[in-house]
């Protein structure tokens, strides 16, 4: 296994949109692999492919506690969306910037597995952000662009500030 580099905001690559994973093959089976590793390591709790510069409609999610509950989504669609929710949110992409984000509270997602399996599954509260989140991802946006102008702002001007102080 590999870890891989995850791109940063503002990188131009994170906004490129995922085309579907044809075939769910060997060469895909290593990416998933490689992108759990990542994700625990950074640690994060998602992980969309776009994040490490792969632009295939792959998904990586674990929000267990333990961490023993991995989840590979490939093609993700969400078939059903209801209700209104407010939660903080992180971005490996934005590192330590959390910030309110509406989004829907249930949603409904249809996928494949790592076997290429299709499979649904219904998800509220993290999970439930988590899937909208790292879909969005998969089609270039980021949860920044819900912020307004004024809070987007400030955000720029921390990640400055923190990009200042690590040189
Ligand atoms: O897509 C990503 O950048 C991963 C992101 C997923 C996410 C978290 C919270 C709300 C929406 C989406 C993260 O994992 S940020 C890091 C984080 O939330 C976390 C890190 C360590 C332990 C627990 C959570
Ligand atoms: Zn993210």
């Amino acid at each position: 296994m590999a870890l891989l580099e995850i791109l940063h905001y503002p990188d131009k690559r994170l906004r490129k949109i995922a085309k579907p994973v044809a075939c769910v093959d060997e060469t895909i089976r290593t990416l998933v692999d490689n992108m759990f590793e990542t994700m625990y390591a950074a640690p994060g709790v998602g992980l969309a492919a776009t994040q490490v510069d792969f632009h295939q409609q792959v998904i990586v999610m674990d929000i267990s506690v333990e961490k023993n509950q991995p989840l590979c989504l490939i093609n993700p669609t969400i078939t059903k969306a209801e209700g209104t929710e407010v939660s903080d949110e992180g971005c490996l992409s934005v590192p330590d910037i959390y910030e309110a984000v509406e989004r829907a509270a249930r949603v409904s997602v249809s996928a494949l597995n790592q076997q290429g399996e299709t499979f649904t599954l219904d998800a509220d509260e993290l999970l439930a952000v988590c899937i909208q989140h790292e879909i969005d991802h998969l089609k270039g946006k980021l949860f920044v662009d819900y912020l307004s102008s004024l809070k987007l702002q400030r955000v720029k001007k921390r990640l400055l500030k923190a990009r200042r102080a690590r040189l």
